[in-house]
């Protein structure tokens, strides 16, 4: 099958699984063509199946915000044309979906008919798809897309519970390829960041309001008053400024790590004990995720689809929003005890395994050939 894939490229979860999504549809031998206004931050693989179309947005003095939905639009319409494109599957619903909605009429008119499945990842439902200056677009483009997928049951109540939709969606959960997590590598190098054998604390985001970082150095300087410790954030955003202040109230900065925007993900799980994830919402958490398949066990809230993820006693433990003593506890529990610790890390890879590719890929697959009409090979 031709897909076109649209993503945000930046460093955020809906970008992540699309990408890798992506990328395991080319190995299976689907032509995959990426459309973004940049290049996606994990597309790095090299493949005879992959390609990416950039979205280019003139500018012109009179815009003083550019238009980049008819950018999109029209760059859907150019690559749909030209590379006889089958279906098109938009990630997040602003304005992604929107825009395969006028690019399908579009196309329509030329005489070329392409459906497209629109997957909703969280906020574009969530935060900002409910704000009135979007909402109106939103539920028509999703009413009007051929397939609609949601990243957890969650996520899927959310949506019928936030806007009108008239049309069934399909819970497709996240996925990862778990050959790329769990490895044993030779040297984790712990020790560069925990040189007398503190454990490490890690926690991954986008560094939005929403994910709450403040309460993961709060968590952490509780921790660390009993535990000897080290705090790894990677990842960046409109909180760091914040949060580097508030680990300087508390004491902690000199034992808190900011990564950055790093792709080394597996590499900074593998030194992990322990993966921390306060979020005040979460339609899914892949971050999460990632941790459990990398065998570290997850202290998390409870909200959103977080608990379709993490298993309460078994891969973790959750706690209400903002219940800072119970996720500290929860925390020192597993660190003071080295065989639960272990035990829950292993029961965290196992739990990662029901979100493997080989399980959630042809899902996806088998919606592709349902709306096309063409056949799996
Ligand atoms: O992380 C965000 O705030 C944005 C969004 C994104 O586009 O990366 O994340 C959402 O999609 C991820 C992938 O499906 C989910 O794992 C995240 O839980 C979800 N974020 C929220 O719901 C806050």
């Amino acid at each position: 099958m031709r897909i076109g894939i649209v993503c945000y490229p930046t460093f955020g979860g809906s970008g992540v699984v699309a990408t890798e999504l992506g990328i395991a549809l080319a190995a299976k031998g689907h032509q995959v063509h990426f459309i973004s206004y940049s290049q996606p931050f994990r597309l790095d693989t090299f493949s005879g199946n992959l390609f990416y179309h950039e979205v280019p947005v003139a500018n012109y003095p009179l815009f003083e915000f550019l238009p980049y939905e008819i950018s999109l639009t029209s760059k859907l319409v150019d690559v749909v044309m030209h590379q006889d494109l089958d279906l098109l599957h938009v990630h997040y619903a602003i304005p992604h979906a929107s825009a395969a909605f006028l690019a399908r009429e579009i196309l329509k008119s030329r005489g070329k008919n392409i459906p497209f499945i629109t997957t909703l990842h969280g906020t574009d439902i969530t935060l900002v798809g409910r704000d009135p200056s979007y909402r109106p677009v939103i539920e028509f483009a999703i009413n009007m897309s051929d397939g609609v997928t949601a990243v957890s049951d969650s996520l899927r109540k959310d949506t019928l519970e936030y806007f009108s939709v008239n049309r069934e969606i399909e819970v497709i959960p996240n996925f990862i390829d778990l050959d790329n997590y769990g490895k044993v590598y030779d040297q984790c190098y712990k020790s560069t960041y925990a040189p007398n054998g503190e454990m490490i604390l890690t926690h991954i985001s986008n560094f939005r309001p929403v994910k709450r970082i403040a309460d993961v150095v709060k968590v952490f300087e509780k921790v660390h008053r009993e535990i000897p410790s080290k705090l790894l954030l990677a990842g960046d955003g409109p909180e760091r400024s914040n949060v580097e202040n508030l680990a300087r109230e508390l004491g902690v900065i000199n034992d808190v790590i900011f990564l950055g925007k790093t792709k080394a993900i597996e590499r900074i799980l593998c030194m992990s004990d322990l993966f921390l994830l306060t979020s005040e919402s979460e339609s899914f958490g892949l971050s999460s995720l990632e941790a459990m398949a990398s065998g570290v066990p997850v202290i998390s809230t409870n909200t959103g689809g977080i608990p379709e993820v993490n298993l309460q006693g078994y891969s973790g433990f959750l706690s209400n929003v903002g219940d800072i003593d119970d996720m500290a506890q929860n925390a020192m529990n597993l660190l003071k005890d080295p065989a639960m610790l272990q035990k829950f890390g292993e029961q965290a890879k196992l739990r990662a395994a029901m979100f493997s590719e080989k399980a959630i890929l042809p899902m996806y697959e088998q919606m592709y050939s349902r709306l096309t009409g063409l056949p799996l090979n």
